[in-house]
C-alpha cells in the first residue's frame, strides 16, 4: 500500500504534459506539493531585522552576545587560542566519530567538575557534537532507539522553541510540566512539583541546568533538591540541557550546581553542553553529549551505539572549534582569562537589566519591572503580549520573539534608553 501510494505521487508530480511534447527535466516539477513553511520563530527574527533600514533598529531576537558598542564579541582567549593553534600547523585529518578526545574529556570535566566520581570510574561517555542543538538531537535519537521505558519527553512550559521539533523529529512525544508563573514572573515551584509528581514512571524529563530559556527563571538550590527527590520517586530519566554554563551567575561551577547535585543523588543523567554562548563560539558549533551510565562497561556499550548513530548523520564532527575550546580549557592562563571574560559578559548583562528597569521607571512606567532585574542569563521574559511585540517592532524597529522574550545580550549603554522608551510606549 505504501509503495502504491508513493508511486501515485511520483506519477502525479512528475507528469509530462503531452501537448508540449517531452518537457526537459529542467521544466518538470518534483516539488509541486511542497507548501511554503513559516520562518523560524527565533532565527526568522534576524532575517526580518536585516531587512529593516531604520538606523535605530535593535535585534533582541536570537541570544547572541554583543559588546557595549553593540558589536559581535570574540573573546580574547579565543583569539589567543587561535594563534596558538595556527602556530602549530596542525593537520586537517578526520576526527574520530565521537570527536576530539582531549575535547570530550575537558568538556565532561567542565560540566561535572574534574574530581567527579563519575569521571574517575569512567562511567560516562561524552561525544563531541554539533553544538547544543546537535547534542540534543543525538540524545533524542539515542532515546528514540534505546529508551525502552517511554516515548514521552516532558518539557518545562515554556521551553526553548527548538526543543519540541528536535525531540518530535526524532520520534519522541512531547508533554509539558508547569514551570513559569506569569502572575509572579517567577518559578511556579508548586505547579512544577505537582505536575512532576504525576509524570508516568520511566518518562524523560528535560531540565534547563541554568539560565532557563526563555524565562530567565531558575529554581533555587533548595527547590532543585525537592525536584530531585520527586524525579527519583517517579523513576524519571533526566536530560539536562546546559547551553549557558557561566552565563547565569558568571561562575561556571555555580551554574553547574544542579547537574552535579543530581548526579550526586544517583541520577544517571543525559547531558547536553554548548560552547556557543560561554565561549562565544556560535558559528564554530562546539558541544558535547554525555550519558552517565551505571558503570564503565555500560558506558562502553552506549559509546558503541552513539557512534553507530552519528556515523550516518555527519560521520564525524568539525575540528576547529573543538581545538579552540580544548586549548582554552587546558591552557591555565587562557582558562583563567576565559573565566574572567565569562564573568565580564554576565556582569554586563546584569548591568543592562538594571539600566533597563531604571529607564522604564524614568519614562514613567507604573508597572512592576523587578523581574527584569531578577531574571538571570541571556534573556528577559518581559511579559509583553504578542500585539505589543508587533507594535514595538513596527513602530520602533525593536525585534524580539513573539513570546515577549528579549535577548539582554543585545542591549548596550547606547540603546538601553531607546529600548526603555519603546517598551514603555507599547505597555502604558
Ligand atoms: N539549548 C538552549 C536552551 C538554547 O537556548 C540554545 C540556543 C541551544 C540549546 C542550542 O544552541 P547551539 O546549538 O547554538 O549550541 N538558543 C539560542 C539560539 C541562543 C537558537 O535559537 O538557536 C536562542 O536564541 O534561543
Amino acid at each position: 500500500m505504501a509503495l502504491l501510494k508513493s508511486t501515485k505521487v511520483f506519477v502525479c508530480l512528475g507528469n509530462i504534459t503531452p501537448s508540449l511534447g517531452v518537457m526537459s527535466a529542467r521544466n518538470s516539477s518534483w516539488w509541486g506539493g511542497v507548501q511554503m513553511g513559516p520562518p523560524d520563530p527565533i532565527l526568522g527574527v534576524t532575517e526580518a531585522f536585516k531587512r529593516d533600514t531604520n538606523p535605530k533598529k535593535m535585534n533582541l531576537g536570537v541570544g547572541a552576545y554583543r559588546d557595549d558598542q553593540g558589536k559581535p564579541f570574540v573573546l580574547s582567549c579565543v583569539r589567543k587560542a587561535e594563534a596558538l593553534i595556527a602556530a602549530k600547523q596542525l593537520d586537517k585529518e578526520y576526527l574520530g566519530i565521537g570527536g576530539l578526545g582531549d575535547f570530550t574529556k575537558a568538556c565532561a570535566q567542565l560540566a561535572l567538575g574534574a574530581d567527579n566520581e563519575v569521571l574517575k570510574s569512567g562511567r560516562n561517555i561524552t561525544v563531541q557534537t554539533i553544538s547544543g542543538t546537535g547534542s540534543l538531537r543525538i540524545g533524542a535519537n539515542f532515546l528514540s532507539r534505546f529508551h525502552g521505558g517511554s516515548r514521552d519527553v516532558y518539557l518545562p512550559k515554556p521551553s526553548w522553541g527548538n526543543h519540541t521539533p528536535i525531540f518530535r523529529d526524532a520520534g519522541m512525544q512531547l508533554k509539558a510540566y508547569r514551570y513559569y508563573d506569569p502572575s509572579t514572573c517567577g518559578f511556579d515551584f508548586n505547579g512544577a512539583l505537582e505536575d512532576i509528581s504525576k509524570i508516568p514512571e520511566q518518562s524523560v524529563i528535560l531540565l534547563h541546568a541554568c539560565a532557563h530559556n526563555p524565562t530567565g527563571v531558575d529554581p533555587k538550590p533548595e527547590q532543585w533538591k525537592e525536584m530531585s527527590d520527586i524525579v527519583k520517586k517517579r523513576n524519571l530519566l533526566v536530560f539536562f540541557d546546559m547551553a549557558y554554563q557561566g552565563f547565569a551567575s558568571g561562575d561556571i561551577d555555580r551554574d553547574a550546581w544542579a547537574v552535579r547535585y543530581f548526579i550526586e543523588q544517583g541520577h544517571n543523567i543525559l547531558l547536553s553542553q554548548s560552547f556557543a554562548k560561554n565561549m562565544g563560539l556560535y558559528g564554530e558549533r562546539v558541544g558535547g553529549f554525555s550519558v552517565v551510565c551505571k558503570d564503565n562497561e555500560e558506558a562502553k556499550r552506549v559509546e558503541s551505539q552513539l557512534k553507530i548513530l552519528i556515523r550516518p548523520i555527519y560521520s564525524n564532527p568539525p575540528m576547529n572549534g573543538a581545538r579552540i575550546a580544548t586549548t582554552i580549557l587546558n591552557t591555565p592562563d587562557l582558562r583563567a582569562l576565559w573565566l574572567e571574560e565569562v564573568h565580564g559578559m554576565a556582569n554586563r548583562i546584569i548591568k543592562m537589566r538594571e539600566q533597563l528597569a531604571a529607564g522604564l521607571k524614568k519614562n514613567g512606567s507604573t508597572h512592576n519591572w523587578q523581574h527584569v532585574i531578577d531574571q538571570i542569563g541571556m534573556f528577559c521574559f518581559t511579559g509583553l503580549k504578542p500585539e505589543q511585540v508587533e507594535r514595538i517592532t513596527k513602530e520602533f524597529s525593536v525585534y524580539m520573539t513573539k513570546d515577549g522574550r528579549i535577548s539582554m545580550a543585545g542591549v548596550s549603554s547606547g540603546n538601553v534608553e531607546y529600548l526603555a522608551e519603546a517598551i514603555h510606549a507599547v505597555s502604558k
